[in-house]
């Protein structure tokens, strides 16, 4: 039995623990105490490994390069040559005939660390000349970052996830973390227990809630009129910080200009809150000693995201809430590298370390470094990920590059998405398993898992810390930094690194407020927080820096907050008579994201399965003749699928709310492609929907299975093309798997061993037509539904 530390792969809270692995199995976790956790770990800390081993419980994991020779051609097995020799000729081709700006690449905020992201886009700019990367927290706290950075200089937590225990009152607006985050959950509680105040804005009855001081159930999309009002409530009643606002603010007669039209007396009916409450409300944030407002998708995934978030860093500058111990701002960044994602410049504005793509003086840097002409890196910023829809569909975007992302699950209006994919010259999809979206790639690259690479991942609070390989890699797979490098090799510029240490050293070398995170520094329990200077390097004692904005200096060109004001206004689609409901989509604990992990870990997948649930307030259900646990219709303007009801007292009348991993009851068939018009998050908590009862409950479960099993079936057999021949290159290919230990056919071990399927014949070709043109069997036409309604 061996132990290998690591950082969970699901959410940012940045928890350490042991892989214990017996015989090349992961076979269980134990917590370390880590900064953030302290050796506790939530649900999926625990239960969230066994899809490195491979169980095949929702999809097989990837072993083998494949391509698509031509569009509608099956899935081939080729060797590494030849699959990047194809990429690199069809990458030549589109950028000769269209120009660098053709191609789009994504960045992962999972598994695979900040060296191979780093690496990514040193591709995408020094190789390829465009700025056209982008990551997934474009459609999550994308309006953070650009909002806190013109605010405040910077986009990240203020403070630490430590001190959200220390504070005396919490903020919360738009953040489940008992779902989300439990271990920043955790930290909370325990505020409480030490006194502190909890308030609490969520429309829906969330845990958090249910032990707040006051909890301020808002109407959905009405954020920005109830932070107006808050922020009216400290200057009417004389509640704020003047000396600070005087020192250290900018903008605050333009700003007051705005804010003094929302009275809570004026927003009651848009906020659907009594005056008193919120007025409430604002004496206890603006009266408490220190205090710290936490925010998450509520705020972002609305097409006011970015204003709302200024307005929000605008209540803590006149409040003085931040700029001082245990008080500051926590947007909380949702996936265990996200923060990463964004600190290695996966954003089409940005370079490493944030700094800036049109900045002359900071290309000059990046050239010199990178050894190419000042003119080749482009002071242009790039396309968005949310961009790709339109750019597809105008013909300016003809390849993507998707790496470990699955946006045909997790980006708005399924049906959109999946034309976008398909309307695309090249699509290379770079996974550890076939995920939908790498079912539709030309280029399918077999990456290596959490678990079988080292890594650094950057916590939601700016932490680094390591995470290291418990296990070598299975078939053929590669580390993601290997394959992007490789591919840049072939395109022209070459590119070799030793190991993860080497990639890192550069980062570090590159990025001032970096420096000082040396592999040394974050070995075992050590971290590093950034802003980490150089001179932190040497120092054991010298962590970096755990809150930000010290004494009120802010890292904005003039060293000031600037409190900048907009209007509210409804969100894009409201509820009518055909679409009554709001659509809010939103997470359950144990599942994570696209769940191609969460869905193959045994004790997750055993807790929650197919189709989902739709949530809806007893008033809303009784209206429409559902019971608990009925199978029910959830359809919009774009979309009709099958979800399970949960009649739920917590749930507001006029809203239901569903989570976005299941594939049948995929809530993204359903919510609308409308965007905040500065970050580009898309508005995923807010469209029109209605629901409907089912009388045939015995009909919908058959289909609603058949369904389920035809799907997993298609992925099953898109997968299982990487275990026929692959001709001359397979027979090479044949040759290094016996290397890593495999058996006859290209099945791992470890697949077998936890259950799998066997090795040898591949399974029949899924019952779905070749490519399904879209997943949802539901959207192809009627007679599927009328079978049973
Ligand atoms: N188990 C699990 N954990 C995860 C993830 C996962 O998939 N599964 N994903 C991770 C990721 S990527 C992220 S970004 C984080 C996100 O973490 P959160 O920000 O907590 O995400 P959500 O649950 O989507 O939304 C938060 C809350 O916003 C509320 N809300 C909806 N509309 C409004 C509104 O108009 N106003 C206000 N004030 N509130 C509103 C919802 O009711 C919900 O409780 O979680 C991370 N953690
Ligand atoms: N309706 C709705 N949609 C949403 C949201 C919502 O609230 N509502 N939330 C949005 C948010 S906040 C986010 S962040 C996005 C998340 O959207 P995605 O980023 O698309 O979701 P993930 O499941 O995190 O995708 C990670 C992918 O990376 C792969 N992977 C994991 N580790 C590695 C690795 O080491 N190497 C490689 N190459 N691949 C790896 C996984 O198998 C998986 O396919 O979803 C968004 N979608
Ligand atoms: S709180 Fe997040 S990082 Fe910690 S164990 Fe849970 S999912 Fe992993
Ligand atoms: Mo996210």
């Amino acid at each position: 039995m061996e132990k290998h530390m690591a950082v969970c792969p699901y959410c940012g809270a940045g928890c350490k623990m042991n892989l214990v692995v017996e015989n090349g199995l992961v076979i269980e976790v134990e917590g370390l105490d880590g900064v953030t956790n302290e050796g506790e770990l939530c649900l999926k800390g625990l239960y969230g490994y066994d899809f490195i081993n491979d169980t095949k419980i929702l999809t097989p994991r990837l072993y083998h390069p494949m391509i698509r020779r031509e569009k509608g051609a099956p899935l081939e097995r080729v060797s590494w040559d030849e699959a990047l020799d194809f990429t690199t000729s069809r990458l030549r081709t589109i950028i000769e005939e269209h120009g660098p700006q053709a191609v789009m690449l994504t960045g992962s905020s999972r598994g695979a660390g900040n060296e191979a992201n780093y690496v990514m886009q040193k591709f995408t700019r020094a190789c390829l000349g465009t700025n056209n990367i982008d990551n997934c927290a474009r459609t999550c706290h994308a309006a953070s970052v650009i909002g806190l950075m013109e605010c405040v200089g910077s986009g990240a937590m203020s403070v630490s996830i430590p001190v959200l225990e220390r504070t005396d009152c919490i903020l919360l607006i738009g953040y489940n973390p008992a779902a989300s985050h439990p271990i920043v959950a955790r930290r909370i509680v325990r505020a409480k227990e030490r006194g502190a105040q909890l308030i609490v804005c969520d429309p829906r009855v969330i845990e958090s809630a249910r032990i707040a001081d006051m909890y301020l159930p808002l109407e959905n999309g009405s954020n920005l009129a109830l932070v107006n009002a808050l922020a009216y409530t400290v200057i009417d009643e004389d509640l704020a910080d003047w000396d600070f606002i005087d020192e250290h603010t900018e903008g605050f007669d333009d700003w007051w200009a705005v804010v003094q039209n929302y009275a809570p007396e004026d927003v009651a009916a848009t906020c659907g809150l009594p005056p008193e409450v919120i007025r409430q409300a604002a004496r206890r944030y603006a009266t408490a000693k220190t205090a710290v407002i936490g925010w998450g998708m509520g705020v972002t995934q609305q097409v006011q995201g970015v204003q709302t978030v200024r307005a929000i860093a605008a209540l803590a500058l006149i409040t003085g809430h931040i700029g001082k111990p245990n008080s500051g701002l926590a947007p909380v960044r949702g996936q265990n590298n996200v923060q990463g994602s964004c600190d290695m410049g996966m954003w089409p504005s940005l370079y490493p370390g944030y700094q800036r793509v049109d900045d002359p003086a900071v290309r000059a840097k990046f050239a010199a470094a990178w050894g190419v002409s000042e003119e080749h890196l482009s002071l242009e910023e790039g396309w968005k990920l949310t961009d790709l829809p339109h750019g597809v569909a105008d013909g300016t975007i003809r390849a993507f590059y998707n790496f470990g992302e699955d946006p045909l699950q997790t980006e708005p209006d399924t049906a959109q998405m999946q034309r976008t994919l398909e309307g695309l010259d090249l699509l290379i999809s770079q996974d550890i398993f076939m995920t939908q979206t790498t079912a539709l790639a030309d280029v399918v690259l077999p990456a290596t898992s959490w678990g079988e690479h080292d890594a650094v991942f950057t916590a939601s609070d700016r932490s680094f810390q390591r995470t290291t390989a418990a296990l070598p890699p299975k078939g053929e797979c590669r580390h993601d930094w290997e394959i992007f490098a490789d591919l840049s090799t072939r395109m022209g510029y070459p590119m070799a690194y030793r190991d993860t240490e080497e990639i890192w050293n550069e980062v570090r070398s590159l990025c001032p407020q970096f420096a000082g995170a040396t592999y040394e520094k974050m070995a075992g329990l050590g971290y590093a927080q950034w802003p980490v200077f150089a001179e932190a390097a040497d120092d054991p004692n010298n962590n970096g820096t755990s809150e930000l904005f010290e004494g009120g200096t802010f890292t904005t060109p003039d060293g000031k907050g600037h409190l900048c004001a907009a209007e509210w206004r409804p969100p894009t689609e409201e509820p009518d008579d055909a679409y009554p409901l709001v659509l809010c989509t939103v997470r359950e604990v144990g599942h994570y994201s696209c769940r191609s992990m969460t869905g193959n870990c045994k004790a997750l997948a055993a807790l929650a399965d197919e189709p989902g649930y739709v949530s809806i307030s007893p008033q809303d259900a009784d209206a429409r003749g559902i019971d608990e646990e009925q199978l029910v219709w959830v359809y919009s303007r774009r979309g009709k699928i099958i979800a399970r009801a949960a009649v739920d007292e917590r749930i507001n009348d006029g809203a239901v709310y569903m989570t976005y991993q299941w594939w049948v009851g995929k809530c993204n068939e359903l919510t609308i492609h409308a965007t905040d018009s500065e970050s580009g998050t898309p508005e995923d908590k807010y469209s029109a929907c209605q629901v409907e009862a089912i009388p045939d409950q015995a009909g919908a479960e058959q289909h609603l299975q058949k369904m389920y099993r035809d799907l997993k079936a298609h992925l099953a057999a898109e997968a299982d093309r990487q275990n026929l021949p692959a001709g001359d290159a397979g027979a090479e290919a044949a040759g290094d798997e016996a290397a890593a230990g495999e058996i006859d056919g290209g099945e791992a071990v470890a697949g077998e061993a936890a259950g799998g399927s066997q090795a040898g014949a591949p399974r029949a070709s899924a019952p779905l037509p070749g490519r399904p043109s879209t997943l949802n069997p539901a959207l192809l036409g009627g007679d599927d539904e009328e079978t049973f309604v």
